[in-house]
């Protein structure tokens, strides 16, 4: 359909589709029409009576504003060209470049996609950073892209304190909150955090993102900090432009949702206006820093060009109201803002403007000849850093004796002097070292402190660590993780703990989409080292259903460079609890490390009292490092069973009832890793026995044992045979039918028989 666009020059017909030409070309027009009288402003002074703005700031701004918008015109002239590959942009959102300007560049931001100019502002205060050239290479997905590397198009930056943001809205507010309230309390525990003690955070986010419940979450978390004296400056954007896509945002709904919210600030501008915005900017950031606590600057801005390029935003909207939000464009306002003062004229604005344009055209002409990402290797490179040799070193290493005694009191205290004890103690006395090994290592979740967790895991830390290093969260599993990858961002360890799995699964995103992403997304710049301890699986004799004893493990086995641990005995947990804090502190690595809640208390192996599954706390320089399994009689060659967690017990009395009633010698592997899988290792023994069963608690579609079987095809000798034994694809029900859908004994002798007599 063509037309004279509206507004623009009549002898110039444009497509009425094509909407950045329309305001590209309106925007010349309108200022080249502009017939006003200005008032001569001194550049240095105030841009208008009482305005805290000064000339020269406005126009440094406006140009900011401009870059911005050039850069969201230019994707488009790209994705046409098929050399770029991002389209969603910041018109209309432009007034950000005054957050830009006014926050520092060490006040960690968490930005909303839509912060062009607010990169370009922030980036006036670094020498050597090119705006607009590092934007271009991101768009164009080249490997020169100085954030991810071509792996996506985020705004970040390591110098300038901008941490990537994923795609999905509002997951990136509770790192935010776990950022703002990480870097007192780094302080506090007498660390030094890397950015100044009284930064803000800065996080931003759009009006339909307000509604999201992981934004909700954050909101609570920030504001309760307050009722409990935790200092928590992080400065909350809205920028409402009363769109999410294509749904609109009630008129008045988040005024009248956050105005009023005890915990938090709310303060309101024209984010059209960069005057009312630099007052109001300047209030908000100020009381944020200077009380220390949140605040909600809403800024009421305009959504141009469609949600993206490939938005046809005239299947939702009248023409009517596009038109008349892109007379409402603020680079317009800027410019009569300019215009008025005397700052520049008609014909300075134009020519900024077109030297803008071509600044980015050039840049970008630079930018498609640089190198793409070319080879798989190059791409995941940036997954899952791993320096073994460095990681056992640091493992291996024991606290300093000092520390250990300040714990343990005499040395004949020291836990390895100590008896044999179940799975939970030998937890609990390793995660007591780790505390005095790292300073900077934090325990928290629901109910750790005081009461020392649901089952005693944590108890007693808080006494021996205070309240500032082992505490109870707020109950939200989102909150949890998002506080842990802040805290790691500020130089903290974080340990925290997820009381069930059903409960991890409840806010999975925030490590599969947001903590496992980070060095992904970053190029390693930055990482949120965590040790995420998780009460896991099932065997409580049907105790609790389901929630107490999920054995879903799928959701976690695929995210891209998390490290499973499962310890099935407390020596190995503590062994294995070191490597994981080693890997989390030499390469940033997050680690789950499922605990089988039902071995916590477990002491006996094959008869009551017997204490078989009781165990010596490893001395501190013994650690068990990833991918190492443990075998069992590893001379039998008859048979070998593959297994884990509850698995193993299992396994072990399985395998005596096979030596008694059939004679048979079973090797029982336990490969403790579950990501990745030792999976040659495995393979090794496989070929070793020749028949292999594979025991599998997860579920049969998704659990473990689908790897653990591929690791026997991949790496052992074709005729080699296997059976199964798994959970079944069912939820576990309450009370002794929980055992009908999780493997048994009995189950595993029968399968251990027919590929024992399949010839
Ligand atoms: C969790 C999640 N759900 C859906 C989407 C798809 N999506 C991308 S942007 C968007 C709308 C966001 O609107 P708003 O927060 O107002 O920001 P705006 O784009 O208007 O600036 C949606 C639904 C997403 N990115 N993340
Ligand atoms: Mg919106």
């Amino acid at each position: 359909m063509e037309r004279p666009g509206a507004g623009a020059a009549p002898s110039r017909p444009v497509n009425v589709y094509d909407r950045a030409a329309i305001v590209d070309a309106r925007f010349r027009d309108r200022v080249l029409d502009w017939s006003g009288t200005p008032v001569r402003r001194d550049p240095a002074g105030p841009v208008a009576a009482g305005a805290s703005l000064t000339g020269a700031d406005l126009v440094e701004l406006f140009e900011s504003q401009m870059l911005s918008r050039h850069l969201d015109l230019y994707s488009r002239v790209l994705r046409s060209r098929n050399e770029g590959f991002y389209t969603i942009g910041s018109a209309g959102h432009e007034g950000n470049a005054v957050l830009g300007r006014l926050t520092r560049p060490t006040d960690p931001a968490f930005l909303h996609y839509r912060s062009g100019a607010f990169m370009a502002e922030r980036s006036r205060h670094m020498a050597d950073i090119d705006f607009v050239l590092d934007t271009l290479l991101a768009q164009v997905a080249s490997a020169d892209d100085p954030v991810s590397g071509g792996r996506h198009k985020v705004w970040g930056s390591a110098p300038m304190w901008v941490l990537p943001q994923t795609s999905t809205i509002a997951s990136h507010l509770p790192k935010a909150v776990g950022t703002a309230i990480g870097i007192r309390r780094a302080h506090k525990l007498g660390r030094t955090p890397p950015v100044p003690l009284d930064s803000i955070v800065v996080c931003s986010f759009g009006d339909a993102s307000v509604n999201h419940s992981t934004a909700l979450g954050a909101f609570s978390a920030a504001a309760r900090a307050v009722y409990q004296q935790v200092a928590a400056p992080i400065l909350f954007v809205c920028e409402d432009n009363g769109l999410g896509i294509s749904v609109r945002t009630p008129e008045g709904w988040v005024e009248d949702a956050f105005a009023r919210r005890p915990g938090l600030r709310y303060f309101t501008a024209d984010g059209l206006d960069l005057v009312e915005l630099d007052r109001v900017a300047r209030e908000a950031i100020h009381a944020c820093r200077t009380l220390v606590r949140p605040v909600f600057l809403h800024l009421r801005v305009v959504r141009l060009l469609g949600h993206a390029g490939s938005d046809v935003e005239l299947e939702y909207r009248t023409i009517q109201e596009v038109e008349a939000t892109e007379a409402r464009d603020p680079l317009l306002r800027s410019a009569q803002l300019v215009l008025g003062a005397g700052l520049l004229t008609p014909d300075d604005v134009v020519e900024r403007y077109e030297q803008a344009r071509r600044r980015v055209e050039q840049a970008a002409e630079r930018a498609v000849r640089r190198p793409r990402l070319n080879t798989a290797a190059e791409v995941i490179s940036a997954v899952a850093p791993y320096s073994p040799d460095r990681v056992h070193e640091e493992a291996t290493r024991p606290a300093d004796p000092s520390s250990r005694h300040r714990v343990w009191g005499a040395a004949e205290r020291f836990p390895e002097r100590g008896p044999r004890r179940h799975l939970a103690a030998l937890i609990n006395l390793g995660l007591h070292d780790l505390m005095a090994k790292y300073p900077e290592s934090l325990v928290f979740g629901e109910d750790v402190a005081q009461k020392g967790g649901v089952y005693n895991v944590t108890i007693n830390l808080w006494k021996h660590f205070g309240l500032a290093r082992v505490f109870n969260t707020v109950l939200d599993e989102q909150m949890i993780l998002g506080m842990a990858q802040g805290l790691a961002y500020v130089g903290l360890l974080p340990i925290p703990e997820i009381q069930y799995l059903a409960y991890f699964h409840n806010a999975c995103d925030q490590i599969r989409g947001e903590a496992c992403s980070m060095q992904f997304f970053s190029r390693g710049q930055f990482r949120n080292p965590i040790v995420l301890r998780i009460a896991s699986l099932g065997y409580q004799q049907g105790f609790g259903g389901h929630f107490h004893n999920d054995n879903s493990l799928a959701a976690l086995r695929d995210i891209p460079g998390l490290v499973m641990a499962c310890p099935s005995r407390g020596d190995d947990a503590v062994g294995m609890l070191r490597t994981a804090a080693a890997l989390a502190k030499v390469d940033g690595r997050v680690v789950a490390f499922l605990e089988p809640i039902a071995l916590y208390m477990t002491r006996d192996l094959y008869e009551p009292k017997d204490g078989e599954w009781t165990f010596a706390y490893p001395a501190p320089d013994l650690a068990v490092p990833l991918g190492e399994g443990r075998a069992y009689d590893e001379d039998a060659r008859d048979l070998l069973i593959v297994t884990y967690g509850n698995g193993v017990r299992l396994s072990l009395r399985a395998a005596r009832r096979l030596a008694a009633e059939r004679g048979v010698r079973a090797r029982v592997l336990d490969v403790r890793w579950l990501n990745p899988l030792p999976a040659a290792w495995i393979g090794r023994h496989a070929a070793d026995c020749g028949r292999v069963v594979v025991v599998d608690e997860g579920r049969r579609t998704g659990g473990m044992g689908e790897g653990m079987v591929t690791a026997v095809v991949e790496h052992a000798p074709a005729e080699t045979r296997i059976r199964r034994v798994s959970g079944e694809d069912s939820y576990i029900p309450l009370g002794p039918a929980a055992n009908l859908v999780l493997p048994s004994e009995d189950g595993i002798v029968e399968a251990a028989s027919a590929v024992l007599d399949a010839g």
